[in-house]
């Protein structure tokens, strides 16, 4: 579709729709910019988009006027497609199309597309990594954090796009086509806005409905919803995982990763290589290891890419070895299921520091999760003696209570020995002692670097 001269609605003005608008002025479109926020803060517009040439901006209400005006809807991922302005803009049979479909209209070279619900930004930043270390136009955008729109226009046949694609943005593709795809795996999620969870596995299984015999889809092969979906996929398929071995695909086996093609074997790495921990994380390398054998990255840099890849800042992050004892840092541990993860991704005897913001969440099942292997619990913030008392109740003794994270981190030095792991896997929210998840995760490192002095 030739943009310039058309008027195109763009529907959110956050970090997609101010992008989608930067690629639309510089296709010549005429933006109309709406939200329905009427308080929105408009300050920052001019430094960001040109408002002066072919711009309108539209908040609260959006009247039939401008609807009739329209001929081309950018809906950002956070718009419910059901929502009823977006119907009555269906209703005029007027295209709706995301910001991920805008930005593959007008991008050049190959894209790779990453989704499921848990892992795709370990995924998607691990593949941005590998392919950084063959390819040398390489960008890393989508759900991620970084719109792709924003780079649609910097693309060239040689280009490589790596693009974490959440349920939202899959809403809303229309030609968008990943020569390689991956489903992490799918477990209920979003259900708020998917309505069911039939719904919500057809969202996903969207990434391949453009992909043919000649493009892939990386699948793991123990998750039964993966396993039935592939039956139905008209794309190939390459399986992984972490439970047996396979004839075809990538398996763990005795904490090795490997490739199977052919009839021969090829191994990528032992885990104990790696900087990232848990399962769930040597999911995510064989999916990410999948996608670049497809994509033609040579075995030797794969394992070197592999071997090197630090985890995604605050979740299970390697931060130093200080005195024989490994700190990681698990601030995006902010609810029990996602601290016991990281529990049962632990080694090493562990000094775990928990605790924070009370979301009225129960803790039995994170203390059960310890299974010998955490030493003493460090607890701080507003559940410290909710969680002390649960503890307690399941037999679990050692637990030590500070005021701050800093106390927390100096405690656990003092009482971890050669061998041992510091964890910050919390459990709860930082809301009350801290800005946000990130703020509590990088103090907790510059406390763990102060010791190197
Ligand atoms: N808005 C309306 N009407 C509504 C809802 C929102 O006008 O009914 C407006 C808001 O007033 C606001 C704007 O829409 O001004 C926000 O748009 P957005 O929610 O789509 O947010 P963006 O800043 O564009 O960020 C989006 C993704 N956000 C969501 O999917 C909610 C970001 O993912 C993504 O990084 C970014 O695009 C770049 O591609 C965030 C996320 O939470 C990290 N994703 C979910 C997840 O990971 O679970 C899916």
């Amino acid at each position: 579709m030739q943009l310039k001269d058309k008027k195109v609605l763009v529907f959110g003005a956050g970090k997609s729709g101010i992008s989608a608008i930067r690629l639309l002025q510089k296709l010549e479109a005429s933006v109309i910019l709406y939200d329905s926020n009427d308080t929105l803060d408009v300050s920052h517009l001019q430094d960001q988009i040109d408002i002066e040439k072919r711009f309108m901006l539209v908040t609260g209400e959006l009247a039939d006027q401008f609807m009739d005006m329209v001929e081309l809807v950018i809906l950002s991922p956070g718009i419910p497609i059901d929502l009823p302005e977006v119907e009555r803009l269906r209703a005029r049979n007027i295209p709706i199309w995301g910001e991920i479909e805008l930005a593959y209209r007008y991008s050049k070279g190959r894209v790779i597309g990453i989704t499921g619900t848990n892992g795709k930004t370990t995924t998607t930043s691990l593949v941005g990594h590998i392919m950084k270390t063959y390819f040398k136009e390489v960008y890393v955008v989508g759900n991620i954090g970084n719109p792709y729109t924003d780079i649609a226009f910097d693309t060239s046949d040689e280009t490589v796009v790596v693009a974490e694609i959440s349920s939202f943005q899959l809403e809303t593709i229309d030609q968008f086509k990943p020569v390689v795809s991956s489903i992490l795996n799918i477990s209920p999620d979003h259900l708020n806005r998917h309505h069911t969870m039939e719904n919500y596995i057809h969202i996903k299984e969207n990434i391949t409905k453009n992909q043919t015999e000649s493009e892939l889809c990386v699948l793991n092969y123990e998750d039964e919803i993966l396993r039935a979906m592939a039956k139905r996929l008209k794309t190939r398929v390459m399986f992984f995982s972490s439970e047996r071995r396979l004839k075809e695909g990538l398996y763990l086996e005795r904490d090795n990763i490997l490739y199977a093609e052919n009839g021969s074997v090829q191994k990528i790495c032992n885990v104990n290589e790696m900087k990232l921990l848990g399962k769930h994380n040597y999911e995510n390398v064989m999916a990410a290891v999948g996608i670049a054998i497809t994509i033609g990255v040579p075995f030797d840099y794969i394992k070197e890419a592999v071997t090197s890849f630090h985890a995604v800042e605050h979740r299970m992050e390697y931060v130093e070895t200080i005195a024989g004892v490994t700190y990681y840092n698990d601030s995006k541990g902010t609810n029990p299921d996602a601290a016991i993860k990281a529990v049962q991704a632990m080694r090493r005897p562990t000094i775990l520091i928990g605790g924070g913001y009370d979301k009225g969440l129960e803790f039995d099942e994170w203390i059960e999760s310890f299974d010998n292997k955490i030493k003493y619990l460090v607890l701080l913030g507003q559940t410290s003696e909710k969680i002390a008392q649960t503890a307690r109740k399941h037999g679990f003794h050692n637990i030590i209570k500070v005021n701050s994270l800093k106390d927390a981190v100096r405690i656990s030095a003092e009482k971890a020995e050669p061998g041992d792991a510091v964890l910050l896997s919390p459990a709860c929210a930082s809301w009350g002692m801290f800005e946000n998840y990130e703020q509590r995760g990088k103090l907790f490192k510059e406390y763990v670097r102060e010791m190197l002095n």
